[in-house]
């Protein structure tokens, strides 16, 4: 082989290379699990969030991409957190599931996930693993179609990120280990919850916060959804 052959070779390669390159990224979080105080039914509780939010931080990323999520454990037990849905092949270290593939990360300690996205497209979600932690250690992982490609339907006018969720009025370890001692069913929650508040049915249900509005139909036809209050999304026509 001539070397201006071998260097034509050597220089397919590299772009080949660079074009890998250029499809996927890779991502970076800081997750730090900790105490917050919330307000909902008209009574305050302390309980475990993700960056002191509820729902918890929404993660963004494309088909193809990698996530690197540092969880800090600021909280009073062991925790992980599950990417729920993400197949993670050969990558099950970073998959979540407590006691299973992974220990409890303890107080005051950190663990780094990496989280492989293959063929995932759509919302995702992620929550913690550990008893009932889950109910407040949640949050949405949106994956967008990889750069260059379209979504496998009309590309929407807008994108609205909705997470149902249940509130409990009392703390939730201390529902489950009441429970567990007792040997009897767990209290039910006292409420469903739309990104976090309960709705207008209830008492102190205050307005959803970053709401976008939802568009639907097209052309002239189109009409504005936009979420003013929990559980209230008024009609706008443009
Ligand atoms: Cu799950």
């Amino acid at each position: 082989m001539g070397i201006c052959r071998l260097g034509f070779l050597v220089g397919f390669l590299w772009f080949m290379a660079m074009d890998c390159m250029a499809q996927s990224n890779t991502h970076h979080y800081n997750f730090v699990l900790q105490q917050a105080q919330f307000t909902r039914l008209c009574e305050t509780k302390t309980m475990l969030t993700v960056n002191g939010s509820f729902p918890g931080p929404t993660i963004h990323a494309r088909r193809g991409d990698t996530i690197y999520v540092n969880v800090h454990n600021e909280g009073e037990y062991g925790v992980t957190i599950h990417w729920h849905g993400v197949k993670q092949p050969r990558n099950p270290w970073s998959d979540g599931p407590e006691n299973i593939t992974q220990c409890p990360i303890q107080p005051g300690k950190n663990f780094t996930y990496e989280v492989i996205l293959s063929n995932e497209e759509g919302t995702l979600w992620w929550h913690a693993h550990s008893d009932w932690s889950r109910a407040t250690v949640h949050g949405a992982i949106v994956i967008s179609p990889a750069r260059g490609t379209t979504y496998p339907f009309p590309a929407p006018h807008a994108e609205q990120t909705i997470i149902l969720g249940s509130w409990f009025k009392d703390d939730l370890k201390a529902i489950i280990d009441d429970a567990l001692a007792a040997g009897s069913e767990p209290a039910i929650s006292n409420s469903l919850t739309i990104n976090g508040q309960p709705g207008d049915l209830y008492p102190c249900s205050a307005a959803m916060l970053n709401m976008d509005p939802i568009f639907q139909g097209s052309g002239s036809s189109i009409v504005i959804w936009r979420g003013t209050r929990a559980g209230a999304w008024t009609r706008f026509s443009l």
